[in-house]
């Protein structure tokens, strides 16, 4: 028996599925998953001693490359003055400042420690402000774990084909209304008759939880107008797409502003840092100041602030993200060709730093073009790359992503390896 395969066993006795988050139990892939020794730059290695180049880079905060120099040397330096305190720190002003000067839609900001504490208490204050319950949100969108965003959500829930969770009360649910992504018609229609009921509606700009799924420049337009216009929040969820489609975030690529803003992952660089921030106005209404709750033992925590800050340090040095996007596109443009060598159906899409790929003709324009994809084959490939020593994300719903370590070498062995799986494919 291997490592990894003891070690799911054993792992499987003392926690639910043998897993803290449920994606990384491969059971949409099947198999057993991978238990990480240690990470560095684009690599990692399992129980067993084998090394993967990663594409998952602890699902995106992952950007400089795992085990960083600066990062973990800052990280050390942090720990060494103490883990939390429960009382401000100057690391926390640095922080904040730094993301409104980076994200400019942001004027001021509410640390915290995951997306999903970001987004809930993100549409909580959004509600406390219009004193509306309504909220919007997207099929394959994920948005977090808090109860009212568990409706057809993406992520795990779309990965084991459950989109709602059991275990959320209908009178939660009924306060979301979900709608489909990159459909104008249908939010036009949706504003015109309850604009007045609508606290907010949220989206991924570019989408990486059903897939990685570009949101139309006309989509987020008339999103943006039909807020305004009703008084609705905007909020872009950028969890993911934060720091790693541009510095500025899909906002700034789409050169729309929202007037909130979730943030998460590349903002810890590898420590649970989140945030939500936007019009000062609106943040005005949070506690202390307002009369919206929230809070955290470790909110602003500072080890992990420190993790995030040298991280946003380096993501700032000249040309960083036209090397992440040159490295992102020239990984798809190769798979896409090795597939094309063999005649498997498949096609490839990247936004700065963020993938995805697709067992389809064409690139998905929307979440039914998503669904229609071929999972079987997904599945074939993703094993044939873990053979070859190349670790994707073990589910067709999910973005990739590459750091600034996949180096050409890295990504032409990644290449060796496509073509050698989708030739498997074909066999
Ligand atoms: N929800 C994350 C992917 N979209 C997975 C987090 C994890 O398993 O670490």
């Amino acid at each position: 028996m291997s490592q990894n395969d003891s070690l799911f066993a054993r792992a499987q006795r003392s926690t639910p599925g043998g897993v803290n988050s449920p994606v990384r139990a491969f059971r949409s892939v099947g198999g057993t998953p991978r238990f990480i020794t240690r990470a560095e730059g684009p690599y990692f290695w399992d129980a067993d001693g084998k090394r993967y180049i990663d594409y998952i880079g602890s699902w995106g905060p992952a950007i400089v490359g795992h085990a960083h120099p600066e990062v973990i040397k800052a990280v050390q330096a942090a720990a060494a003055n103490g883990l939390s305190f429960g009382a401000p720190t100057e690391g926390e002003i640095l922080m904040a400042e730094e993301i409104c000067k980076l994200v400019p839609s942001i004027e001021m900001v509410r640390l915290v420690s995951s997306g999903t504490e970001a987004a809930m208490s993100a549409l909580r204050l959004a509600r406390g402000v219009t004193g509306r319950d309504m909220v919007i949100k997207f099929e394959g969108c994920y948005h977090g774990h808090a109860d009212s965003m568990l409706v057809k959500a993406g992520s795990g829930l779309l990965t084991f084909g459950n989109p709602t969770s059991a275990g959320v009360p209908a009178d939660f649910a009924k306060h979301t209304m979900v709608l489909d992504y990159n459909d104008c018609a249908q939010l036009e229609e949706t504003f015109s008759n309850m604009g007045d009921r609508i606290a907010a509606v949220i989206v991924e700009p570019v989408a990486g939880n059903m897939n990685l799924l570009r949101a139309t420049s006309e989509f987020l337009q008339t999103m943006r107008r039909l807020c305004t216009q009703h008084g609705a929040v905007l909020m872009f969820d950028e969890v993911m797409s934060g720091f790693r489609v541009a510095l500025g975030g899909a906002q700034s690529l789409y050169g729309i502003q929202p007037d909130m803003t979730v943030l998460g992952k590349v903002i810890g660089g590898g420590l649970p840092v989140a945030a939500f921030g936007g019009r000062a106005d609106m943040m005005k209404h949070l506690a202390p100041l307002g009369p919206v709750y929230q809070a955290g033992t470790l909110s602003g925590n500072p080890v992990a602030v420190a993790a995030g800050m040298s991280t946003l340090k380096i993501i700032q040095q000249p040309s960083f993200y036209e090397k992440l996007g040159t490295q992102t596109r020239k990984l798809m443009e190769g798979m896409a060709m090795a597939a094309r060598e063999v005649g498997v159906a498949f096609s490839a899409d990247s936004v700065g730093g963020m993938f995805g790929i697709y067992f389809s003709e064409h690139v998905p324009e929307n979440y039914a073009q998503i669904m229609a994809g071929n999972k079987e084959r997904f599945n074939q490939f993703f094993h044939a790359m873990l053979d070859a020593g190349v670790y994707l994300a073990p589910s067709a719903f999910e973005a990739g992503f590459v750091s600034a370590m996949h180096s050409d070498a890295v990504i032409d062995e990644t290449l060796a390896a496509a073509r050698g799986s989708f030739a498997k494919l074909t066999a």
